[in-house]
């Protein structure tokens, strides 16, 4: 059974853990890989997996060991397959013992998800420049079959199909939800949004009932703000046709469900991105902003391939890109709301489409094992039997 460390730093939000969590337990349980975690922020990871505890140096989590990141970090075994996220850096100790392995092992830098052209040619690149002779590979999450793919567990596709009217009822009740018949139910998921507080009013006159569910954080303190105060996770207030629910944080899994549930789903970063893809309704992402506004040619990129062929495009894009950019955007709302069938087969059409691109784990473990293999048939075997 290979041995696979993951090391994760948590800059801000809880995007990085929430991709380092879920591919930790993916190769653990569908790949049999012997999962190390590392991580320096385990109240993150205990929001998304409420089991954790926030201060043991070891905890075994399911199928994957979850292990403090300390400043000093301890002298261990390197794994066979080390995957830094998102060019965190491992310990220079660590790093320099994998230099001292016969078999160095196999060295993946996961990189954040573009669907801009350019990662097709960058996927897989090896980096020899550390001045060992470590070898590391750039891995890229995709859209397409020449990246690295998405996350996407084995099941996932059949669980999502097969959550129907009642589990959806049923799941909404266990949240404390009594979502009426016409409502639309909306999920918030957002950063901060100066466009939120013109769409809330909206929303409070709508001929149409909107329930919104406010995920913990960010997007919860700013509807509390604009209601004149503050939220606590549980309530649920009333202004006109609009309802508010204040959800707690929900461990990553319902996260699914939650999605799966809402008839649109405001989503943000990355993890919650793909997440609300893959859950075939309809949404609307808020980019993580870059500086040089970067960020707003990642958008497009990513516009460019869902949107291809889509009569409604520009009705989906106006409304987007108000969103990015915060500004009015109601009458980009009023267009987007009325073609929100459309968009919903949209999207199952796209969530078929990315079905059939291999999922990021199985790509990565096919990697690893042709890495794996060249490295054993060029160098030795150890007495570990380090290559199998
Ligand atoms: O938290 P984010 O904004 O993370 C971002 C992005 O990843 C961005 O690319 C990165 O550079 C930045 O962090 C540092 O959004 P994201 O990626 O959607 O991650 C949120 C995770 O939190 C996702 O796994 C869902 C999970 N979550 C829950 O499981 N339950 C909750 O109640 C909430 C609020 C979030």
């Amino acid at each position: 059974m290979a041995r696979c460390d993951i090391f994760c730093t948590v800059v801000d939000n809880l995007g990085d853990i929430g991709v380092c969590w879920r591919l930790a337990r993916q190769l653990a349980e569908e790949y049999g890989f012997r999962v190390r975690l590392w991580v320096d922020d385990l109240v993150s990871l205990s929001c998304l997996c409420p089991g954790a505890s926030v201060d043991a140096t070891s905890q075994q989590i399911g199928a994957v060991e979850v292990r403090r990141w300390d400043a000093e970090f301890p002298l261990v075994d390197v794994a066979d397959v080390v995957i830094e996220a998102f060019a965190c850096d491992p310990p220079a100790t660590y790093i320099a013992e994998m230099a001292r392995r016969d078999v160095p092992p196999v060295w993946i830098n996961l990189e954040y998800l573009s669907a801009e052209d350019w990662v097709e040619g960058c996927h897989l690149l090896p980096s020899t420049g550390s001045g060992t002779r470590l070898t590391k590979y750039f891995f890229f999450p995709g859209f397409t079959p020449q990246t690295g793919g998405l996350i996407r567990e084995h099941g996932l596709t059949d669980a999502r199909k097969a959550f129907d009217a009642v589990a959806r009822a049923e799941f909404l009740r266990r949240l404390g939800i009594q979502s009426g018949k016409n409502e639309l139910l909306v999920s918030l998921f957002c950063y901060r949004n100066l466009s939120l507080p013109g769409l809330l009013g909206h929303w409070s006159s709508s001929e149409t009932p909107i329930r919104v569910l406010t995920l913990a954080g960010l997007p919860t303190e700013q509807v509390g703000q604009w209601l004149g105060g503050s939220l606590s996770p549980g309530a649920e207030v009333r202004r006109g046709s609009l309802t508010v629910n204040a959800l707690p944080f929900i461990p990553q899994e319902d996260f699914d469900r939650m999605l799966w549930s809402c008839d649109l789903n405001f989503v943000r970063g990355e993890d919650s991105f793909v997440r609300a893809q893959l859950a075939r309704q309809p949404f609307v992402w808020q980019i993580y902003t870059q500086t040089e506004q970067t960020h707003l040619v990642k958008l497009e990129a990513f516009l460019a391939r869902f949107l291809k062929g889509f009569p409604q495009a520009n009705s989906v894009r106006r409304f987007w890109d108000a969103w990015n950019k915060e500004l009015d955007v109601v009458p980009a709302w009023r267009e987007f709301a009325a073609v929100l069938p459309e968009v919903r087969s949209r999207c199952e059409e796209w969530a078929n489409l990315l079905d059939r691109v291999p999922d990021l784990a199985n790509n990565l473990a096919r990697f690893v094992e042709r890495t794996m293999g060249s490295a054993c048939s060029r160098g030795s075997t150890d007495a570990s039997g380090e290559c199998r």
